[in-house]
């Protein structure tokens, strides 16, 4: 499978035209590239990919909104949107290694040292309150300092000088706990951000387990081959061979800077704060490259964290339930799970296994099967009348979640959690029963003759 970008952008173009808008007038980045994409959506309830030619104070063109689609997804992943989970899962059992090659398109232009220059970049400014330009779009690959596992996630960088960004660490995951190690050994943290990849190591990426689970490795499973990798000039890493660019550098021990507020995935601005810093000493980028603007806080963003959240936590919740459902996760720090109970207790063991699973988690609702978790209506009736608050809410103080959880504000994502167990009880089968037809009656109502 074509492990690139355009060759991705291309299939979008011929297969699916009217997902493809580009924009030709200049587009100032302070504001209106996110501004664009958003009242598009708002006022024509359509979400295409853009590609912004012109771009303000910058070569480079900007590409946005590719993710907002869970069709687009699926075609990245070759599979229809339904199966994305279990292909998802198939990747977590299956990881297969990279393979290094000796070059790749990522490297036909080389800036290096005192060339280095973010300012170069496009300097895009997402919400009204940002504290500057953003990059969203950065996938960090380190290694882990101990073990020499790869570590891979989204991390967003503001540009804060020539050849420095700041970067956001979520307290607790696992590049933080890099950063930690060396840190502590006085040791900076190589690093190195692919931006503009196929979606499908966009998604591999962001899959969720063990610090010694290999993101790379998972990318490798999601594609059915090698990720094909090429070392980079400065560090001891190797990276994505056909990104559209690669930013090399390290993660400083010791510095901080100011960064944020930010526009998050929560819905709001926050997050200001004495954050890390990074030192860049390279860039490398295809001689054509676009460069990718995540469409941050909204679809495009979410769509493509809530695949690989769901299919960790599903596997998590069968591990203790095995007659698991289905897991969505609707809307920031919220699950919702459906299982066939079979035994009583087991809506509890899915709340235990939920909240363990996910530092994001905060609030998770366990249903029956009979509930259909993508109708929250059904999830809202199960809650009201199939709960007693007393008996089934679960609340765990003195826990760790998202620093960029407002309510958290002050106390840096240490959080309390709860879980409703709102299946019935003591079971669905002895349970009062829900209002039906008899099957008869139902089978010879000739509704089209009745309105015809
Ligand atoms: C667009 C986007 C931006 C993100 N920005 C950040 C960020 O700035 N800092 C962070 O710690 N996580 C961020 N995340 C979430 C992490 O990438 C995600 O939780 C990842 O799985 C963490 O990796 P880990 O489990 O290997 O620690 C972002 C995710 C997306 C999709
Ligand atoms: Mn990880």
């Amino acid at each position: 499978m074509a492990q690139d970008f355009q060759s991705y952008i291309d299939r979008i173009k011929a297969e699916r035209p009217d997902e493809f808008v580009t924009v030709s007038h200049e587009v100032d980045p302070a504001h209106e590239i996110t501004a664009t994409i958003m009242k598009t959506e708002q006022e024509a309830r359509r979400r295409p990919v853009f590609l912004f030619d012109k771009v303000k104070g910058t070569d480079f063109k900007v590409m946005s909104n590719l993710h907002a689609s869970r069709n687009r997804l699926a075609m990245a992943l070759g599979c229809g949107p339904r199966e994305m989970q279990k292909k998802f899962l198939h990747a977590m059992s299956n990881p297969i290694p990279p393979r290094e090659i000796n070059t790749g398109p990522c490297k036909d232009v080389i800036i290096k040292g005192a060339d280095v220059d973010m300012r170069a970049l496009p300097q895009i400014v997402h919400h009204g309150d940002d504290g500057g330009p953003y990059i969203t779009a950065a996938i960090s690959f380190a290694k882990d300092p101990d073990t020499g596992i790869y570590n891979c996630a989204y991390n967003r960088l503001m540009i804060t000088g020539k050849d420095t960004t700041s970067i956001h660490l979520t307290l607790g995951k696992h590049l933080w706990e890099f950063h930690q190690v060396a840190a502590a050994r006085g040791e900076p943290l190589p690093v190195a951000f692919a931006i503009g990849v196929h979606p499908t190591i966009a998604l591999g990426c962001l899959a969720i387990g063990s610090i010694d689970e290999d993101e790379v490795a998972i990318m490798g499973g999601l594609f059915g081959e090698p990720l094909e990798m090429v070392r980079c000039e400065t560090v001891d890493l190797l990276v994505p061979a056909h990104a559209e660019m690669i930013i090399e550098g390290e993660i400083l021990p010791g510095a901080t800077v100011d960064e944020g507020p930010f526009g998050e995935f929560t819905g709001y601005s926050l997050g200001a704060r004495e954050r890390e810093v990074v030192k860049v000493k390279a860039i490398t980028h295809r001689k054509d490259a676009v460069f990718y603007d995540m469409n941050v806080g909204h679809l495009d963003h979410m769509l493509l964290s809530t695949i690989p959240m769901e299919a960790n936590l599903y596997r998590a919740v069968r591990s203790m339930v095995p007659s698991v459902k289905a897991v969505r996760v609707p809307s920031p720090f919220t699950c919702f799970v459906s299982i066939e109970q079979r035994l009583k207790g087991q809506g509890k063991n899915a709340i235990m296994a939920v909240l363990g699973a996910d530092l994001y988690v905060k609030r998770v609702v366990i249903v029956d099967h009979d509930v259909d978790i993508f109708d929250e209506r059904q999830v809202n009736w199960a809650i009201a009348t199939r709960c007693q608050p007393e008996r089934d809410l679960i609340v765990i103080g003195g826990a760790r979640g998202s620093d960029l959880d407002p309510s958290t504000s002050g106390d840096d994502g240490f959080t309390s959690k709860w879980g409703v167990d709102a299946t019935a009880k003591p079971l669905l089968s002895e349970f009062t029963p829900r209002h039906r037809f008899p099957q008869d009656v139902w089978d010879r109502i000739d509704v089209d003759k009745i309105l015809s």
